[in-house]
């Protein structure tokens, strides 16, 4: 019978890095410029819906009228993304979009379309009836900020005319407070730190502990790595990613694979390009929704004073659950 997993992370402050001036002077631009914006477009990743809300963001934008888009939606499983409307729909009163810049099928992409429509809806429905709207984009650091607004912009920063919309884009803004470690890890795997900086075998060691709990990603990786069974540790896939004299290397265009850090960060990547399936990492369910949102007053402070080298995490194989 198979063994049943836990993961104990390592403490947030072994995970992420953390950029205070950085970090201010993107949230000072906002603040600077919040009187010329009348709508704000807060891109989350569709892999982490949850755990890519920031709210600093909420804090400086105050009332603005705003539109989520969980971007990315070609790398979320499907059946979270229904759960996750669901739960929007009755926990929060933002309106929402799935969207993706790589659909795909290619060439027309319907995401840009729904976006676009929707904004001019609401730039119609506004009482005021603006002739032009500013709009601002927000969002995490690599949720696609940027990408979804090169697609919409056809010529320069105007995107629509009559009524006219410009669109305003922003440097990515990590969230300070996270609830958990696992919150951490998350935000890390999808990409929105910079991996150098971060504790990327913990990274790595918790998108393994993720894939055993589905048997399609088990399979995946093992023909992926060469393995005959579930890896019940890191280093089994590491070592086997370092062995392989790179067949991984052609297959995904990595280059040369020669120690177990590097392996990591090639794991991962692995993960970043879809290559395992659609994975959603945070729980959209509706008691994961329930619970998420009862505790979104209680963020935790990161402390920043532990240690950062040498802190991991570790899977043990008791119960199926994180902690
Ligand atoms: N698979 C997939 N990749 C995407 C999508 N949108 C953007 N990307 C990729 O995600 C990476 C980051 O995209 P950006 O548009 O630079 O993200 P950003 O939010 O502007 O990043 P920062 O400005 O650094 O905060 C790029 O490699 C994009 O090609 C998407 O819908 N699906
Ligand atoms: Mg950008």
């Amino acid at each position: 019978m198979a063994s049943k997993l836990l993961f104990v992370p390592p403490p947030v402050s072994a995970i992420l890095p953390w950029f205070p001036r950085h970090q201010q002077n993107a949230l000072r631009l906002l603040r600077d410029g919040i009187h010329h914006i009348d709508l704000v477009l807060e891109v989350r990743d569709a892999r982490i819906p949850l755990s890519s809300a920031n709210a600093q963001f909420d804090e400086i934008l105050g009332r603005r009228d705003r539109v989520i888009l969980f971007n990315k939606t070609d790398l979320a499983n499907p059946n979270m993304n229904k759960m996750l409307a669901d739960g929007l729909a009755k926990h929060t009163s933002d309106p929402f979009l799935f969207t993706s810049t790589k659909p795909k099928n290619g060439a027309t992409n319907p995401s840009l379309k729904k976006i676009l429509t929707l904004l001019v809806t609401k730039i119609n429905a506004n009482p005021q009836k603006l002739s032009d709207m500013s709009i601002v984009v927000v969002g995490l650091p690599n949720v696609g900020k940027s990408s979804i607004i090169n697609s919409l912009r056809h010529l320069g920063v105007k995107i629509h005319e009559n009524p006219n919309i410009y669109l305003v884009d922003t440097p990515g803004v990590l969230n300070p407070q996270l609830k958990s470690p696992i919150q951490g890890l998350r935000v890390a795997l999808v990409g929105s730190t910079k991996d150098a900086l971060s504790n990327e075998l913990a990274i790595a060691e918790y998108l393994l502990f993720r894939l055993n709990q589905s048997p399609v990603c088990i399979e995946t990786y093992k023909k992926i790595f060469n393995l005959p069974d579930r890896a019940e540790n890191i280093h089994e896939v590491l070592n086997a990613i370092v062995a392989a004299k790179n067949p991984i290397k052609s297959e995904y265009r990595f280059p040369a694979i020669n120690s177990q850090a590097e392996a990591s960060r090639a794991f991962i990547n692995i993960f970043r390009k879809g290559v395992f399936g659609p994975l959603t990492l945070d729980d959209c369910s509706p008691d994961g929704m329930d619970s998420w949102f009862a505790d979104s007053t209680s963020a935790v402070p990161r402390d920043v004073s532990l240690e950062r080298e040498g802190a991991r995490g570790k899977i043990i194989y008791v119960g199926a659950e994180e902690r």
